[in-house]
């Protein structure tokens, strides 16, 4: 990460794995944090990787890796030095729901992102008849799996931007507060 030069300020970085089925929305709620519109995307073929800073002391590095099946063999590759979670849902797909549903509770096995908070978005609550955070929440069985964990499901709409902050800002807090309680160390990333 490299020392510090009287010059730049201390900024701490906390490596952010997006996850989610292909098509539930990743690559355009990262974008749409980004840059605060909506784009085009094209599906993701390895990762996307994007720095998102909501508050002034902590940067985000989020890694979009990509959803489709074959992809999502390595995702657990990537859940080494993952300080927070961000499972996103196509809460409108009710045909792959399931296998969704199935994705989140392996990648929660994952011995790497043990107690890592998570943040579950329940996306796409444009499209009517969308299942509601509530109906992700029990569908998803997140009380029981994230016993062990701070977590938090929020509606969202990927393409608006509704609820895409207010779900970062959640997971800034979530994983300040593990860090806190671990005794992890976050990196310092040089900010000129
Ligand atoms: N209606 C609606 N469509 C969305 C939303 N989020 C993403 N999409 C669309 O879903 C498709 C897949 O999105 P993308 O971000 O590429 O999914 P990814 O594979 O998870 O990265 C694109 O056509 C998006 O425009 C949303 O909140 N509402
Ligand atoms: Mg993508």
């Amino acid at each position: 990460m490299g020392l510090l030069s009287s010059k730049s300020s201390k900024v701490k970085q906390a490596q952010i794995l997006l996850l989610g089925l292909d098509s539930a929305g990743k690559s355009t709620l990262l974008y749409q944090l980004k840059l605060a519109q909506s784009v085009v995307t094209i599906p993701t073929i390895g990762f996307n990787v994007e720095m998102i800073q909501l508050e002034k002391s902590l940067l985000l590095t989020v890694w979009d890796v990509g959803g489709q099946e074959k992809m999502r063999t390595v995702w657990d590759y990537y859940c080494e030095n993952t300080d927070g979670l961000v499972y996103v849902v196509d809460s409108a797909d009710k045909r792959r729901l399931e296998d969704s549903r199935r994705e989140f509770e392996h990648i929660l096995k994952n011995e790497h992102i043990k107690n890592v908070p998570v943040i579950l978005l329940a996306n796409k609550q444009d499209i009517p008849g969308a299942f509601t955070a509530e109906d992700i929440t029990r569908i998803f069985k997140v009380k029981k799996l994230c016993c062990d964990r701070n977590w938090f499901v929020q509606p969202c709409c990927a393409i608006t931007g509704v609820g895409l902050t207010e779900g970062f800002r959640k997971l800034t807090g979530f994983v300040k507060s593990h860090v806190k309680s671990t005794g992890d160390t976050l990196a310092f990333f040089k900010q000129n």
